[in-house]
């Protein structure tokens, strides 16, 4: 008793395991899918995540595509007066159908679980604290000290007039800096209403919420500037909470913190 052919299309799940391959082995590392490879240690082990699920969707949809188009060109109708064989039901195939989507769910579960605690996971000894400040409409990034005083402030200038510039690294809007290869702790706050605090290369987006503190850490691993934004709605000059972070060797790092807390700025 079985169900006709079901043995036959082996090729299917060959096809589908030697693309894999040829996807990850081919290129020497992961295929991206349009994400980015991520500039922190949280923001690579969020890509590894991503681009893993996406092949492993991916080789789940080659096998049922591929099984849709053999049972529709193999069981076609052929002859319009013959009946095919009727039957119902087959044990071994709906124990190996229930059993493998729970297995490969059971996995999606456990890699997902992990990789967040990976990214969660706070730092015992930060080498850098920045209050990062998020309102209608710009950001504030107070660098703070051990005693948790504030030694350094770069912000959105409040009262300017919008300049709807659209590009987030020109002058008008702020930019912060972060040690390279250190790891940097974000206090993230709202003065008014919900805000997203997004940089994606950094593959990571977070609420800031009024009244909610969200506390995260970010290990960079590539020096350069990358912009940000903010990812939820939150009124007029949404399109003007726009940001950027550069990330520099500690030595060009600490020069710049010493210039900004020696430029008065600070309160
Ligand atoms: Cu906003």
């Amino acid at each position: 008793m079985g169900v006709p052919g079901v043995g036959k299309p082996r090729w299917i799940a060959r096809f589908s395991l030697l693309s894999m391959l040829a996807v990850v082995l081919g290129g020497c590392s992961l295929p991206t899918f349009g994400a980015f490879r991520g500039a922190t240690t949280q923001g690579q082990a969020e890509f590894k995540l991503w681009s893993w699920m996406t092949i492993a969707g991916l080789v789940v949809a080659v096998i049922v595509w591929g099984l849709i188009l053999w049972a529709v060109i193999a069981y076609r109708r052929r002859d319009p007066d013959k009946m095919p064989r009727q039957f119902h039901s087959n044990l071994p195939v709906e124990i190996i159908y229930t059993t493998i989507p729970l297995i490969i769910v059971a996995f999606i579960f456990f890699y997902t679980v992990t990789t967040e605690n990976k990214i969660d996971a706070l730092a015992p000894n930060p080498a850098v604290t920045i209050k990062v400040t998020g309102f209608q409409w710009g950001w504030s990034f107070s660098y703070r000290n051990s005693a948790g005083k504030q030694i350094a402030l770069v912000e959105t200038a409040q009262r300017r007039p919008p300049v709807l510039a659209g590009n987030p690294t020109s002058p008008e809007y702020p930019q912060f800096v972060l040690p390279l290869g250190e790891t940097t702790r974000i206090v993230l706050q709202s003065a008014d209403v919900v805000h997203g605090f997004y940089i994606p290369a950094f593959n990571f987006s977070r609420y800031a919420l009024p009244g909610v503190t969200n506390t995260f850490d970010f290990t960079p691993v590539h020096t350069g500037v990358f912009p940000g934004h903010c990812s939820q709605y939150c009124g007029l000059y949404h399109a003007e909470m726009l940001f950027s972070v550069r990330v520099v060797k500690p030595g060009a790092f600490q020069t710049w913190l010493n210039a900004e807390s020696a430029s008065g700025v600070v309160a």
